[in-house]
């Protein structure tokens, strides 16, 4: 099966290319507990984990300071700010590009400001003043797919007359509204947003089984990112919780990477990589490589 490689990312400080599919890892610093301690646990238990997927191979880390389960109640800016600031900084000469998962466009300023390479916002840059907030820097943003507006924040039933179409065409629009603004093409992936206003499980199939189908068409397409790890969709068809999900996260991201995906956002990065190598062996002797 031939497939074009997407056009290379320019993600700030570094150019992404995807000769192979990238891990992206995610970092929650988002403390169950409300005490003071709270905070500085989760950070130094996140600065862990982020020590763990450097070893492990990951190519971006995801920082997130607000959980954005549907349904979790939003965090202050200042909350968001005091979560994800330290880490940026603490993990800046880290050989791998920090990805800020964040839809404030306040939290996207500051986070330019102290060298975050890439801006993933779940509302697609919809919030006024977010555009504004990332145009004059090289950053990468990830345009998500989420239906609703952010004002409202609804996250309930949603209804789809044709869930692919419906995405693709939202972030054909999202695309050419960054571009509109003077936003370089090449700073720019999509994601179909997996689990987010897509309470029909079959929704989210119909999109990992064309995820390629998801993403604007072109003579040079957008790389896809697709983050499924632990999502409901995999509890939907194991019958497992949230922390029993590992192997049907991995087989979930080897079958989006043979869909498109450039990137898969992970939680489980060590094992994820591990997969992914097979599926590259695969398609390189396919290839008679
Ligand atoms: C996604 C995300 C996703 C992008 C979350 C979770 C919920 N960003 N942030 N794509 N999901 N780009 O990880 O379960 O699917 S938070």
């Amino acid at each position: 099966m031939s497939r074009a490689v997407p056009e290379p990312l320019q993600c700030g400080r570094f150019t992404l290319t995807f000769e192979r599919p990238l891990v992206m890892g995610i970092l929650n610093v988002t403390p169950d507990s409300f005490s003071d301690g709270g905070q500085f646990a989760a950070r130094d238990d996140a600065l862990r984990q982020a020590e763990q997927m450097l070893r492990a191979g990951v190519d971006i880390i995801d920082i997130g300071g607000e959980s954005s389960r549907p349904g979790a109640p939003p965090v202050p800016l200042e909350v968001e700010l005091e979560r994800v600031m330290p880490l940026l900084e603490q993990l800046r000469d880290a050989q791998v590009p920090l990805s800020v998962d964040t839809y404030k466009p306040e939290v996207m300023r500051a986070a330019l400001a102290a060298g975050a390479d890439l801006i993933n916002d779940i509302w697609g840059f919809r919030l006024p003043g977010a555009l504004e907030a990332v145009r004059d820097s090289t950053c990468g943003l990830c345009v998500m797919h989420m239906q609703g507006e952010p004002q409202t924040m609804q996250l309930g039933a949603t209804v789809y007359q044709d869930v692919v179409a419906e995405v693709r065409e939202f972030l054909q629009s999202r695309a050419d509204a960054l571009i509109h603004a003077g936003i370089a093409k090449a700073r720019i992936c999509v994601d179909p947003g997996f689990g987010f206003g897509k309470g029909v499980v079959e929704h989210n199939y119909a999109l990992l089984a064309q995820l390629q189908a998801t993403a604007p068409q072109g003579a040079r397409p957008f790389p896809i990112l697709a983050g499924i790890s632990r999502k409901s969709m995999l509890g939907a068809v194991t019958g497992r919780a949230a922390s029993e999900r590992l192997a049907a996260s991995l087989a979930a991201a080897v079958c989006a990477v043979e869909r498109g995906a450039a990137i898969v956002r992970v939680h489980d990065v060590a094992p994820t990589v591990d997969a992914l190598k097979i599926w590259v062996a695969v398609r390189d002797a396919a290839l008679g490589g």
